[in-house]
């Protein structure tokens, strides 16, 4: 069998400011969330490192995006930190400007279509202390930051997105207490959701009225639910599922409303947050172009076994998860594998997303203790992340070949990067960070990738 794919077809890898860049000297950058907790809480970060050492892609951007050039990426995306472009929310770096500058130009020069990120998870600490999403303040902060961006790069970058993953801040900040600020609070949770969605359809907004020669869409981690029967509780139960982590913002991004169920439950518990004037037509009006899709794993399913769910109330009132016996783990980062999650997400898309052009923005394999997988000549052989490669773009080929409408592939993620929660425990990259010396090493995936894009398609 011959997996090929289109022409022009989207190949490179993902990464974003903060888990790139890294902090230098003298830097205009100004904190973020992640700076400020990392210097307040340092134990909560694997193995005390924080946010400022990473593989330094703010000095070493001219030789990595050679890099890219190397192993055929056609395409690539980043963020921009907004606390280094406005570090006071109000003025521009020039420091920045320069440095995104020539990131863009480097890449337009070498081939490697620049992919722009606005938002990342890396809220400035000073829009924070107000309040963060949590003020509605923050859709006037996020436009006007968007309104920078297009003016000063929207000339040559011709892709843009709103936002990165936007639930993970709502569940991870508000939901359970692995990000600042870390509290477990469903109805500040959806306010988050809320002002987020709109921000995000604001700046399309934005974006839209300075008539740029471009796309603008939103990045979402898709993790399909899956029941764990045909029972009618379970079947329900990953209903529930679906709609609070998934379209919670599918919805509104693509079909420009939330589902009316969704809007039902959440009054329901009086979580209602308080509307926001013409809401409804923003939504409405400022639908994405594109999606991004993020996909890693999926989530299994069960009706609620426990009674008194909503004392405390979050999604997981609703719904259990559970292990189904039979899946298969990667066993170096304990994420469930099931590569057939890409096709079904593909599917719907096509089904009940008016099959918008999407495509996959990560998929990617984390392996924590790498280094026992370094050979001779100083390569990480990791025919493992080839192999998860390889049959995730199986069921992508497949979904096409049935009138998907996916036009990239990009991999988390191109250097060993700084991750969240685990700083450099599990690597994903296509070429290893050695973190004592910054210095880069192609691992056998990376030669594999470089193939791949070359022949774009693989047998
Ligand atoms: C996604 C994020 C990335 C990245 C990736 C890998 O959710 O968009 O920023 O970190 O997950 O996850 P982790 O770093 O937690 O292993």
């Amino acid at each position: 069998v011959h997996y090929d794919f289109p022409p022009d077809f989207l190949w490179g890898a993902a990464s974003s400011a903060t888990q790139s860049e890294g902090t230098v000297a003298g830097d205009e950058k100004a904190e973020n969330i992640w700076d400020y907790w990392f210097k307040t809480n340092p134990e909560k970060f694997y193995h005390g490192v924080g946010p400022s050492i990473t593989s330094d892609f703010y000095q070493q951007f001219e030789e990595d995006i050679q890099r890219m050039k190397n192993i055929n990426f056609n395409s690539f995306r980043t963020s921009i930190s907004w606390s280094r472009l406005l570090p006071d929310g109000e003025h521009v770096n020039p420091e920045a400007v320069t440095f995104y500058n020539h990131v863009i130009d480097r890449l337009i020069e070498a081939n490697i279509k620049p992919i722009i990120n606005l938002f990342h998870f890396d809220m400035p600490m000073h829009l924070q202390e107000k309040g963060g999403w949590e003020n509605s303040d923050i859709i006037k902060a996020f436009s006007y930051y968007a309104e920078q961006a297009f003016k000063l790069f929207g000339d040559r970058v011709k892709m843009w997105t709103t936002f990165n993953e936007p639930i993970v801040p709502v569940e991870m900040g508000y939901l359970n207490t692995y990000h600042y600020p870390a509290v477990i609070d469903m109805k500040r949770a959806v306010v988050v959701a809320y002002h987020s969605m709109l921000s995000s359809a604001k700046a399309i907004e934005t974006y839209r009225e300075r008539n740029l020669d471009g796309e603008i869409g939103i990045i979402l981690n898709l993790t399909p639910s899956y029941p764990k029967s045909e029972s009618e509780a379970d079947i329900k139960a990953a209903h529930l599922a679906d709609l609070f982590y998934n379209r919670s913002f599918l919805d509104p991004s693509v079909l420009g409303e939330y589902p009316e169920e969704l809007v039902q439950l959440i009054d329901e518990h009086a979580l209602l947050p308080e509307r926001i004037e013409n809401d409804v037509a923003l939504l409405k009006a400022n639908t994405v172009d594109f999606l991004g899709v993020n996909y890693y794993q999926p989530r299994r399913i069960k009706a609620k076994e426990t009674t008194n769910a909503f004392e405390n109330i979050t999604p997981e009132s609703f719904f259990d998860y559970y292990e189904d016996p039979n899946r298969r783990i990667n066993p170096h980062r304990g994420w469930e594998i099931y590569e057939k999650g890409m096709y079904d997400i593909a599917m719907n898309i096509k089904q009940n997303y008016h099959n918008i052009p999407w495509y996959i923005s990560e998929n990617g394999m984390g392996v924590s203790g790498e280094e026992r997988f370094i050979n001779d000549d100083g390569m990480v052989e990791d025919d493992y992340r080839i192999e998860f490669y390889e049959e995730h773009l199986k069921w992508l080929h497949l979904a096409m070949q049935e009138g998907a409408n996916c036009f990239g592939f990009h991999t988390w993620t191109f250097i060993d990067n700084w991750s969240w929660l685990n700083a450099y425990k599990n690597r994903y990259g296509f070429y290893r960070l050695n973190l004592e010396d910054q210095t880069r090493h192609i691992k056998k995936s990376g030669l594999w990738f470089k193939a791949l894009v070359k022949r774009n398609g693989f047998d």
